[in-house]
């Protein structure tokens, strides 16, 4: 059975992400890593293990590696893409610095690691219609210099150290349960959030502005999928292009309005946000996470509203 630590396990993907590794390989058998201020509460501190683990702090990273006989390592420590731009250093230190520090105890104690990419990998020089696997990479954001950072230094360390390094380019994440900070796709999760309180919705993304997302469950299908896969039929490895869905905010808007037919949503775009959406695919094309090692995606974004729905009107509204 293996062994992992969830680093940034009280963030918006972790949280989710360690529950249903506790649910797939023992609770035991999954370590809740948190930094102090963001100690795991409730469910997530009470199913199973927990650890301080700041990827900035090597020496405590490794006294959890060691104590627990850690074999594979999710680090999802980063900034998103809003709060990136304005903290740029904070952001290279945790996703760069702390990578770093993961990657060289990964090949000491023969970990794996899934560290994630984003859309916010490519830039407005990239074909943005189903924009291929292998193209041109040049993001003009701090958060998109840091994730190609993490796509070459993850391959880096797999073909010079034979480090088990896989990784994923997450579209926005929709999610009922922890909600997102600071990332140019939240829009799509707020949106929910208002609808379900019956309240109007202002848009900072400009109607047409199409960007990939995915809910939750196929995020996590995702990362755990790719961490299975059989090494000898991956060609790539860090980091596949994934995706289901992908709409602009009228699109969303609409989908909603099919159920709350009273919901209202006008725009303010937010410059800065729409400058990184509009640097960001349309749609990427994920062919080759499909034949390498099997992706499939669940939901689209008529089975998502239905279900964002269903699970907020029954936490907001009791
Ligand atoms: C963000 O908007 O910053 C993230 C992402 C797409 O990587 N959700």
């Amino acid at each position: 059975m293996k062994k992992i630590l969830v680093i940034g396990s009280t963030g918006q993907i972790g949280s989710e992400l360690t529950m249903e590794l506790r649910k797939r390989y023992g609770s035991d058998n999954v370590v809740a890593g948190y930094i102090p201020g963001a100690e795991p509460k409730g469910e997530l501190r009470d199913s199973g293990p927990s650890e301080l683990a700041d990827v900035t702090r090597p020496d405590e990273l490794s006294v959890a590696i060691k104590k627990h006989g850690i074999d594979t390592v999710y680090n999802l420590a980063a900034l998103l893409s809003v709060v990136a731009e304005s903290k740029p250093l904070l952001a290279w230190k945790i996703g760069i610095d702390g990578l770093l520090n993961i990657l060289e105890l990964a090949r000491e104690h023969h970990c794996a690691v899934f560290t994630p990419s984003s859309i916010g990998s490519f830039g407005i020089s990239t074909p943005h219609w189903m924009t291929p696997q292998d193209t041109v990479q040049r993001p003009r954001t701090m958060y998109g210099v840091t994730k190609v950072t993490t796509e070459l230094l993850s391959d880096y360390y797999h073909t010079k150290y034979g480090v088990d390094t896989r990784s994923v380019r997450f579209p926005g994440i929709i999610s009922n349960v922890t909600p997102p900070g600071g990332g140019t796709t939240d829009y799509a999760v707020d949106i929910y959030y208002y609808a379900v309180r019956g309240e109007d919705f202002v848009c900072p993304i400009k109607e047409g502005t199409l960007m990939d997302m995915m809910y939750m469950p196929d995020a996590l299908n995702a990362a755990i999928t790719l961490m299975e896969a059989d090494p000898a039929k991956l060609v790539h490895r860090n980091s596949f292009n994934i995706a289901s869905m992908s709409f602009g905010p009228e699109e969303i808007y609409n989908e909603i309005r099919k159920h709350k037919p009273d919901f209202k949503m006008t725009y303010a775009v937010d410059p800065l946000k729409q400058s990184i959406a509009e640097s960001w695919p349309d749609r990427m094309d994920d062919s080759c996470a499909r034949d390498e090692w099997g992706w499939r995606p669940t939901y689209d974004l008529a089975s998502m509203t239905v279900d964002m729905l269903d699970k907020l009107s029954a936490r907001l509204l009791k």
